[in-house]
């Protein structure tokens, strides 16, 4: 059998890794350049939460120790208020850590690993534009700009939630298709190492400065920087023009950063950059008869909010590993059973992104965001086995997404009715106990 993969992300890369294993002829086309031929520039590197369920997705092509070894362990998180003042909450026991990973080194060993298959093929600046799906046939364009032409029996469609494949299935046939742009945008600015090459910050933490409309998360790097990414709605990005405007923005909101970015490099890399869009989008199916697939972004975008888009994305290659094991050859089976079981988990995570979002959007403070995590701790604490917190069946199971939200629902009506309960009982016992003294005292005296 003969595969075309459209796009050589992260997804892309790693699915020809598994279509190869599973003895395909694989041809994956890229549109950009090789990124392992271009230079690496320094402080530019731009950084991913990795948790256990891409790990799992690397571990079934042999490469979680590589990509574990190159990342930086977070695990907790650390909250960093209005005044600077900072507090730390472990994600869980000490084997329980998200990683952060280089996005670029990730993309650059899959491409490496998928490449040394001999019965895989790279294809770089070939941009797919056009497809006959029956045919089995996809065109592309080179750098030459000279249409090329390729044929197989499976198309798989891993370019992203601007997908070009997914457009062409939205033309010509029956498809479900949504999309939601949310206010906010995002900057990545920079924290470079210190002058002594040393990390500026504790560099085993996921850094948060909780601002309600306006939020900033720091990552690790393994060159001593972080990577920060600003989100905040685009008219406020808009009403900061000048040096001036944004220092008095930072000086108000996240001050103990300024001294660490730099003052001079935070000007010039904030009025430099655009903010860019976020964006959420659903559709349905994910194939087309026997002949083409959606993966990752492709086939579900969502908002950052959880910092599951890749591992989402990793998993779907995993889940569709499991269902080629179970059809051998199938394709039109194979096909169908993987859009009908990952439709559900894919719309859950989408779903819990953009709840996420909103949750973080409306807490006003930092107060206010530690507050709720140490509810959520506090319950697990009290009931280990029933009461799990939703970020901890997110990032630290394999859970289907789908089923966390049941379960969410299920133990919030537990803990609704063990308050109410206790609501209830704060004052019945108070009341029966003031009634049963007063009967008391009638029994003494009031017979006389
Ligand atoms: P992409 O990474 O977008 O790759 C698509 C590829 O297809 C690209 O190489 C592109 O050049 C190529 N392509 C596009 N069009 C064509 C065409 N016509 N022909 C050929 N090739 C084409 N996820 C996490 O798990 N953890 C995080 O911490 C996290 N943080 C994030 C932070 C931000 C600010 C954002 C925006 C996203 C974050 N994500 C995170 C999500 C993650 O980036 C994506 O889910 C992931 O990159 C999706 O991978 P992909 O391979 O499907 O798509
Ligand atoms: C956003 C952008 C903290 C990388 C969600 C937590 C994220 C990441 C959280 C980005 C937050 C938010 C969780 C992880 C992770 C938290 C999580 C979000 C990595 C609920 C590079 N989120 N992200 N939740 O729990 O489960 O610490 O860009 F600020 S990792 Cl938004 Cl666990």
């Amino acid at each position: 059998m003969h595969a075309i993969i459209v796009g050589g992300g992260l997804v892309g890369s790693l699915e020809a890794c598994f279509l190869a294993k599973r003895g395909l002829k694989v041809d994956l086309f890229e549109a950009r350049q090789d990124i392992r031929l271009l230079e690496h520039v320094k402080g530019r590197s731009i950084n991913l939460a990795l948790s256990v369920r891409g790990r799992e997705a690397l571990g079934a092509v042999g490469l979680e120790q590589e990509v574990v070894s190159g990342g930086i362990r977070m695990n907790a998180r650390k909250i960093h208020d209005i005044n600077g003042k900072l507090s730390a909450q472990a994600y869980g026991t000490k084997d329980q850590y998200i990683l952060s990973i280089d996005r670029r080194k990730l993309n650059e060993t899959l491409l490496s690993a998928a490449e040394s298959n001999s019965n895989v093929t790279l294809h770089f600046k070939h941009k797919f534009i056009k497809a006959d799906l029956d045919e089995g046939k996809a065109v592309f364009l080179n750098s030459d700009g000279q249409e090329v032409e390729a044929h197989a029996d499976l198309i798989v469609g891993c370019d992203g939630a601007y997908s070009a494949l997914r457009r062409h299935i939205m033309r010509t046939t029956r498809f479900d298709y949504s999309q939601e742009y949310i206010p906010h945008g995002y900057m990545e600015l920079s924290i470079p190492p210190s002058k002594d090459d040393k990390f500026q910050m504790d560099h085993n933490f996921l850094h948060i400065w909780p601002r309600g409309e306006f939020m900033m998360i720091a990552l690790p790097n393994q060159d001593k920087s972080f990577t920060l990414t600003l989100f905040m709605p685009f008219n406020i990005f808009e009403s900061i023009k000048t040096n001036e405007d944004l220092l008095i923005f930072f000086n108000k909101y996240f001050k103990d950063s300024i001294d660490l970015i730099g003052m001079k490099e935070l000007c010039d890399c904030f009025l430099s950059s655009k903010a860019l869009p976020l964006v959420s989008i659903k559709c349905w199916p994910y194939h087309v008869g026997k002949n083409a697939l959606l993966l990752g972004d492709a086939a579900h975008a969502m908002v950052p909010f959880y910092g599951q888009g890749m591992n989402c994305g990793l998993e779907d290659c995993l889940v569709l590993d499991e269902i080629f094991e179970e059809f051998g050859n199938d394709l039109e089976s194979i096909l169908n059973t993987y859009s009908i079981s990952r439709n559900p988990d894919a719309k859950a995570i989408c779903d819990l992104a953009m709840y996420n979002y909103v949750e973080m959007r409306d807490l006003v403070n930092s107060r206010s965001f530690l507050f709720r995590k140490k509810v959520d701790n506090i319950l697990h604490m009290i009931m280990p086995n029933s009461f799990i917190p939703l970020y901890t069946m997110v990032s630290f199971t394999r859970l289907r997404y789908h089923q966390i939200i049941k379960k969410w629902r299920f133990q919030k009506k537990i803990v609704d009715s063990a308050l109410y309960a206790l609501l209830l009982s704060s004052f019945i016992i108070p009341t029966v106990f003031i009634a049963s003294n007063k009967l008391k005292l009638w029994n003494l005296w009031g017979r006389k």
